[in-house]
């Protein structure tokens, strides 16, 4: 999508503090941390929000979520963090892109 933020992160047009990497997901630091760690894991291909996800979906959302506890001890918060997806304006959504939301303090 042309116009979406995290599209653009993912296609390297607009810089990011990368946590990972591979052909379908990007992780980064968090702009406005809301923790000592805060950070995002996208997929690459866009899809707006999880209200959007539907049943072809599946495989790439168990990814994602699996992507969390491994990238959370990679920084220092494996031992306990928070997971958390905004869905829609009314769910406090800002970025129409899907993002895991992962937070922790390192002990
Ligand atoms: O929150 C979207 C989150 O995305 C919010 O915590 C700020 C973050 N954000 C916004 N722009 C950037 C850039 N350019 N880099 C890194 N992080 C960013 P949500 O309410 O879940 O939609």
């Amino acid at each position: 999508m042309s116009d979406c933020l995290f599209c653009k992160i993912a296609a390297g047009e607009i810089p990011a503090n990368k946590v990972y990497e591979d052909d379908d997901f990007l992780a980064f630091h968090d702009i406005r941390p809301k923790a000592e760690v805060h950070f995002l894991i996208i997929p690459k291909a866009h899809v707006a929000s999880l209200a959007d996800c539907g049943p072809e979906h599946e495989a790439m959302l168990g990814r994602l979520l699996a992507l969390a506890p491994r990238l959370a001890r990679e920084q220092g918060i494996g031992a306990g963090f928070q997971t958390r997806i905004h869905t829609g304006v009314a769910g406090g959504q800002e970025v129409f892109h899907l993002h895991l939301h992962v937070l922790g303090n390192r002990p």
